[in-house]
């Protein structure tokens, strides 16, 4: 039986009791990513490709599909009642949306930017809270991850594949030729073991000690510690890291580095950490940050960075030990 996006919802809201309006939430998320999806697919042909000569709050170049893909989701969660506010890697605040909202939506509009010109999997990463009863401010974005609602991505690769969590397992669902997403898999599971890592090998002179010696172990294999052979990738698009790891487990790290003593580590809490991390607990796997839950941790700022080691359980547990002693 073909199961599409919105009769999973309507299912999963009637099994666990879920308000209908997250699932509305949803759906505006995935309307805006099949538009986003429209645009990635034509590229070139679109004048949509290369640097859109502006500049993001955290001083990164922006490409024109940054800045497209991220006002393609703003006017889509604008347009959703039940939206109260937003914050986006693109945006220096939040903004403001409906004052009778429930929720409140961060999402990372179009990750993996330096693999928009090459034709590279690319991905919207997206999480959804509940908004805390008074006035809008930060601060009312400011919530530990595991207290997120839904978090999910949309993977623009060579097929367009949404994974989504309503905090009751996983589910996959793959475009159509109709543009509608199809479910393809329900509840997949993280393998606890792995022999493949992802890490960028080119910053390792910047790491702590700790992780020059967990990768050394990797690379030393069947002649090291670990006793097996480890292989490595890296595409450089979080999203396809983290998809290839539900698929067939693995470890992902980008860990914390000595080149910026004001950023531990390059990936944000909001808007990459917290929901990947959720999709992992929720698929058997864990994330920390060397040294706690990723899900624990307090936020402190809307475009907080953190160090990320996530994937497969005894992995993610054995590099996270590595970095107690
Ligand atoms: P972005 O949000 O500016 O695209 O940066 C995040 C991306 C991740 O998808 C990926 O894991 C990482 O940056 C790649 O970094 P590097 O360029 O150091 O390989
Ligand atoms: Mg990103």
């Amino acid at each position: 039986m073909t199961v599409l996006l919105n009769d999973y919802l309507q299912q999963q809201l009637q099994q666990h009791g879920l308000p209908e309006k997250l699932g509305s939430v949803i759906s505006s998320i995935s309307n805006a990513c099949l538009n986003i999806n429209h645009e990635v697919r034509l590229g070139a042909l679109d004048n949509i490709l290369g640097s859109a000569h502006t500049g993001n709050i955290q001083g990164e170049e922006q490409k024109k599909l940054d800045v497209l893909s991220n006002q393609l989701m703003i006017n889509a969660l604008r347009a959703n009642p039940a939206v109260a506010g937003l914050a986006s890697e693109e945006e220096e605040t939040y903004v403001a949306a409906h004052e009778e909202g429930e929720y409140l939506v961060l999402f990372d509009p179009l990750d993996g930017s330096s693999n928009i010109d090459v034709n590279i999997s690319i991905g919207t990463i997206f999480s959804v809270l509940q908004k805390p009863a008074g006035e809008l401010s930060t601060q009312s974005f400011l919530q530990p991850g595991k207290d997120q609602v839904a978090s999910g991505y949309v993977l623009y690769g060579p097929q367009t594949i949404l994974v989504l969590t309503l905090k009751h397992g996983i589910a996959l669902f793959t475009l159509n030729e109709d543009n509608q997403f199809v479910q393809t898999a329900r509840d997949p599971k993280i393998p606890a073991d792995t022999q493949e890592f992802a890490i960028n090998m080119s910053n390792q002179r910047h790491w702590e000690t700790p992780m020059q010696a967990y990768i050394a172990e990797l690379l030393a294999g069947k002649t090291g510690p670990r006793n097996k052979d480890y292989n490595m990738r890296w595409v450089a698009s979080m999203v396809a890291e983290v998809h290839r790891i539900l698929v067939r487990g693995g470890v992902f790290t980008y860990p914390k580095d000595h080149r910026d003593a004001q950023k531990p580590g390059k990936l944000r809490l909001m808007y990459e950490a917290n929901p990947m991390s959720l999709l992992m607990a929720q698929a058997g796997g864990a994330a920390t940050n060397a040294h706690q839950n990723i899900l624990d941790i307090q936020p402190e700022g809307l475009h907080q960075r953190v160090a990320v080691i996530l994937g497969s359980r005894n992995e993610v547990a054995y590099a996270t030990a590595k970095h107690q002693a």
